[in-house]
Order: C-alpha cells, then structure tokens, then sequence
C-alpha cells in the first residue's frame, strides 16, 4: 500500500539529509577576513576552521599561539593589575590598527604563565560587545553542533521530488505546495548532528498533515441530529460504489443501526440485483424501481419508507456516471435537488491515478461532501488522496482495502502520513 510514494519520500528525506550532512564538511565561508586581523594574527579563519572537526578546546592557545612574540615585560610584578588594564587594549589595537599609534604602545608577554595567572583572576572575561575573534570562535563551535542548509542547496533535490510526486499520483499544485513548505521549514534552520532525518521527516509530516486538515465527518455521529440520514454515492464506473455502499451497510448495522438501500442505480444492467445480493447477506431492505425508472424518485421512496420505520440511514446508490456525459450529470443534479442528501459520497478508484483529480473536479460541481477511496489494497501511488483533498478540502470517510464487507477503514491522516513517512 503506497508503497511508491514512500519510496519516492524516503529517498528525498535521504538526499536532503545528506545534503545537511554535506554542509557539515564544507569550508565556513560567510566571514570575510579583515585586514586588521591578518595583520597580527596569522591566518585567523584557517586556524579556526582547519579543526572544525575535532572540538576545539582551548581557544586561547588557538588565538595566541606558541612561541610568544612580543618582548619586553614592563611590570610583570603586578600581573594582575597590569594585564587587566592593558589587555584589553592590546586587543583592540590589533583588530583596529591604527599605525601612528602604534609606537605609543607598551606591548605585553603573553606567556603560558601570565595566561594563566590571567585566567585564575578570570581577567580574561568575554568584553560585553562580542569581538571579531570571539564571534568567529563562537560561530566555529556552533557549526561542530548545528548545521543550517541553503535554499540554493535544498532546490536541486527538492526540484527532484517534484517529480517523483507527480510520478507517484499527486498533482503538479500539491507537489508545489509540498516543494514550498520544505524550503519555508528547512532553509535556514539549525540542525543538530545526528538529528537530520528526524527534523527532515518532521517537516514533511507537517507539509502532509497541512494538506490533509480538512473537518472531519463521523458518520455514526450524524443520526444523533437527524433521521433518517441521506447518504448518495457518486462515482464513475466502477470505482466502487456499490461495493462500498455495502460495506458500510454492513458497519452501521453492525454497531446497532437501522439502515435501507435506494437501488438508484436504474440505468446499468444487473445494478439492482447486485445490491439486493449485498443487502440479503447483510440483513437491510433494499428501496428499488424498474430499469430506466428516474433515480430521484427511487431516492424519495427510500427516504419516505425510512421516515415511516423510523429507520436511521438511507444510502442511495447511483449509476456509473461518466463524468464528461451532461446528460448524465444532469440526472444526478436532480437526485440531489429533489432529496437534498446529507452527504453526497464521492467514490474514487485510487488506481485511477490523476483521472482521480478530474473525477473530483467534475463531481465537485454538484457538491461533494466527503470522499471514500477504494482499491487502496492494490494501490501504490497514494499520490491521488493527497490531491483530491487538496481539491475538494473535503474528509475521507473511508479507505477500501479489499472486496470483502470488513476491507475498509476509517481514514486517520496522521496514520496516513506515518505510512508514507515510513
Ligand atoms: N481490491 C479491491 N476491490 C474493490 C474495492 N472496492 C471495490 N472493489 C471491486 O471493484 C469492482 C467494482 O466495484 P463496484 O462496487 O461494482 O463499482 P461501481 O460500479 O462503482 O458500483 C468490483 O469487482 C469490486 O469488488 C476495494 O477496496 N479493493
Ligand atoms: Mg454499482
């Protein structure tokens, strides 16, 4: 089940985490070198950089490595006096040179020991303004733990998903939306090593769950306020609907529902013998007229027989339309108009791939409510659900997992997504 679009999911989660781990690897390159610090310190952002990969321990030696060069101690008798005012200022005229200066200046050792008589007084504080240096530090270290991706790194891959979600059934639209949200959740943010995979998937659940947020119908729920509940099926040939009206039969009554079939299906040969076949073996009566009867009056009859019994649900079935016929069409906009149903159920044929789309489009202009999936046993697309919600923003009653009464499930995005996210 969905098995392609987990693939096609999985693989992308796989490059996009590489493409983090990549980041990982690559030189820092956002920090331009100042002269000033080229001056005094050799090299400072190489130093840096070069042990991005071991932690660096003590920043200090990194910054003022051995030997020292500066000679000449004026008052080392009072190392901590002496280093705390002129410290500072050694600092800043290196990072700030200023050459007439320059001379005026009474340089300091700094040796191991002064360093540490320094550190032990704690004179060495980070000043409050954050230097070049401590910035360029503190960045160094950052990047051992965090790792930020770019848009321009993120589009190659993502422009690759595009595709592979338009193969697997979601359309060109849906495809975007999913496209947009990555970039909008993952440019920019910081990623813990190791935690790659898991903001990854987590910002695809969140682009699913986006699509998939829709108001949700209980169905069992809906006869608590009304009765009797009108339910019609529409669908194209095929997709289902019969097979679906009886599953459902099937699960109201089995939860202690009263429930009576609409056989308005009057236009397809065996249609009505069909649905009797399901209702026997279910236990419910079954509202029928002859072939080529009009299917709104069928609804009606069904609906005044389920008012006198007081019966909870009439399901109505309707005729395989074939969506581009208007005729046909017209037909199923006067089975709504004259029986105004609760729930217009559209039946899509999950192997009908983007026809699905269309299915909902043209379906969609005589009001659908919710949708029920079919044959998503032998689908591995799932593309399909993805886009019809889009389209409709309409619940997904069901899934059909198979040809038996009990094959079918309520639909559970967060279930969905979980599968498909693997
Ligand atoms: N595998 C599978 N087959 C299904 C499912 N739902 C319906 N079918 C089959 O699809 C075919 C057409 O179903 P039917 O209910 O007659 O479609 P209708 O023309 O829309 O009424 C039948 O052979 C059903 O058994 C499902 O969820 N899974
Ligand atoms: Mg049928």
């Amino acid at each position: 089940m969905f098995g392609i679009l987990k693939d096609k999911l999985s693989k992308a989660i796989k490059s996009i985490s590489e493409k983090f781990k990549e980041k990982e690897q690559e030189p820092k390159k956002e920090e331009p070198k100042p002269e000033s610090v080229q001056s005094t310190v050799e090299n400072p952002v190489e130093k840096i950089e070069a042990p991005i990969e071991k932690p660096i321990e003590t920043p200090t030696e990194q910054l003022f490595p051995e030997p020292a060069t500066i000679v000449t101690a004026p008052a080392i008798e009072k190392p901590t006096e002496k280093i705390a005012e002129e410290k500072p200022t050694l600092l800043k005229e290196e990072t700030k040179p200023k050459p007439e200066k320059k001379e005026e200046l009474k340089p300091v050792i700094i040796t191991k020991k002064s360093e540490q008589i320094v550190k032990q007084v704690g004179i060495l504080k980070p000043p409050e303004k954050k230097s070049f240096i401590s910035k360029i530090f503190e960045k160094a270290v950052k990047t051992v733990t965090e790792k930020r991706i770019d848009e321009k790194d993120l589009l190659p891959v993502l422009n690759e998903l595009e595709t592979d979600l338009i193969d697997a059934d979601v359309a060109i639209d849906v495809a975007e939306r999913i496209k947009a949200d990555l970039l909008k959740g993952l440019v920019g943010k910081e990623i813990r090593r190791g935690k790659e995979s898991e903001e990854i998937v987590s910002a695809f659940r969140q682009s699913l769950l986006g699509i998939l947020d829709v108001p949700q119908v209980d169905l069992e729920k809906l006869s608590d306020t009304k009765k009797p509940v009108v339910l019609l099926f529409l669908g194209f040939n095929g997709s289902g609907k019969t097979t679906s009206i009886a599953k459902i039969a099937n699960f109201l009554k089995e939860r202690g529902h009263s429930v009576v079939l609409a056989a308005a299906d009057s236009w397809r040969a065996a249609a009505i013998e069909q649905l009797e076949e399901h209702a026997d073996k279910i236990g419910v009566n079954v509202i029928k007229h002859n072939y080529g009867s009009d299917p709104a009056a069928i609804v009606y009859d069904a609906v005044e027989h389920a008012k006198a019994k007081g019966i909870e649900y009439v399901l109505a079935d309707s005729a395989g339309r074939v969506h581009t016929n208007q005729n046909l069409m017209q037909e199923l906009q006067k089975m709504v108009r004259v029986n105004k149903p609760d729930l217009k159920v559209l039946i899509i044929d999950s192997m009908t791939g983007n026809d699905a789309l269309e299915q909902a489009r043209a379906f969609g202009g005589i009001g659908v409510d919710a949708v029920i999936f079919t044959k998503v046993d032998v689908n591995e697309k799932g593309g399909a659900i993805l886009s019809v919600t889009n389209e409709l923003r309409k619940p997904i009653l069901f899934l059909g997992i198979g040809q038996e009464y009990k094959d079918f499930e309520k639909f559970d995005a967060e279930k969905f997504v979980s599968r498909v996210l693997g």
